[in-house]
């Protein structure tokens, strides 16, 4: 496993992160031109540390590096600010053990929840969660929330691109595009420990916005088939709202998946 951690000034915070994940698997963490001490801290906590450098582009920019460089089977990404709990590692990666291509943290599933989502923040979120479902017949619960795991081997098939916190909207709708098979994992967001945010709820809400209606009418990865029309027939309301994410993603996506390996 491997797991990517961008970092941006997170001297404070960045122990903390270290000190609780699990000593035997390849960490990456990408630092974004930080002016404190945040390589310095992380290097001392985790001599192991493979520590690569971003084009200061952003955390999308970041974490394309990292995955990059990832040489484990399973990727699992987590910020460095002690905002996500580095104990819900196995949480995820049982989920890819299970089948899951693709495996997202969910601040509002039941058992999840956030310290840090802010009444505008979560308006935007709602928004744009519900978008993303009605345009690609998903039915997910949250969106803007960078904790996700995934098989390497997809990552070829996400042709990611994006330079922000969008990356985490490319990363869920280009899973979508490409039949991966999805499922969401309850997650606790805390607030960060210590520092200032770099998200601009505005700016960064836009970008989200532009991300997910361009990878909606883009032909990436080739015409897009709508793998849930099929789903949208055969389920009825009351049957479609009681099937787990996990289960009807999964179901729904198998035979796009099987008609790209036929491909
Ligand atoms: N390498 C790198 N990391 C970044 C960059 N921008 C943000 N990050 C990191 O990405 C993670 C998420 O950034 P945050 O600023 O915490 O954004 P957020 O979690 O959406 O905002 P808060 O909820 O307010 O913390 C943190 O670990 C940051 O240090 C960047 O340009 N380069
Ligand atoms: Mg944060």
């Amino acid at each position: 496993m491997s797991i990517v951690i961008p970092a941006r000034n997170e001297e404070q915070n960045i122990r903390w992160v270290l000190e609780r994940l699990p000593s035997d698997h390849e960490v990456i963490l990408v630092d974004g031109c930080s002016t404190d001490d945040t390589v310095a801290v992380a290097r001392c906590v985790r001599p192991d540390l493979v520590v690569l450098s971003d084009h200061a582009r952003g955390k999308g920019d970041a974490l394309r590096i990292g995955f990059n460089a990832a040489t484990g089977h399973f990727v699992v990404m987590l910020d460095a600010d002690g905002s996500m709990d580095p104990a819900e590692v196995p949480r995820f990666v049982d989920a890819l053990v299970d089948g899951h291509d693709v495996v997202k943290g969910s601040r509002l599933l039941p058992s999840g929840g956030s310290e840090d989502l802010s009444r505008f923040r979560a308006c935007g979120n709602r928004v744009l969660c519900e978008l993303v479902n009605r345009l690609y017949g998903a039915r997910f619960t949250d969106l803007c929330y960078g904790y996700f795991a995934f098989r390497r081997s997809c990552l070829p098939l996400l042709k990611l691109c994006t330079d922000g916190f969008e990356i985490e909207t490319e990363i869920v709708v280009c899973s979508l595009k490409a039949g991966l098979r999805v499922t969401e994992v309850p997650s606790h967001e805390y607030a960060r420990r210590h520092g200032t945010s770099n998200l601009n709820a505005v700016r960064d809400g836009t970008r989200v916005l532009a991300t997910l209606l361009r990878r909606r009418i883009s032909r990436f990865p080739g015409r897009l088939r709508n793998p849930w029309a099929q789903d949208d027939h055969a389920m009825t309301p009351s049957s479609r709202a009681a099937a787990p994410v996990s289960a009807t993603i999964a179901s729904i996506q198998a035979p796009e998946r099987s008609s790209r390996k036929a491909a």
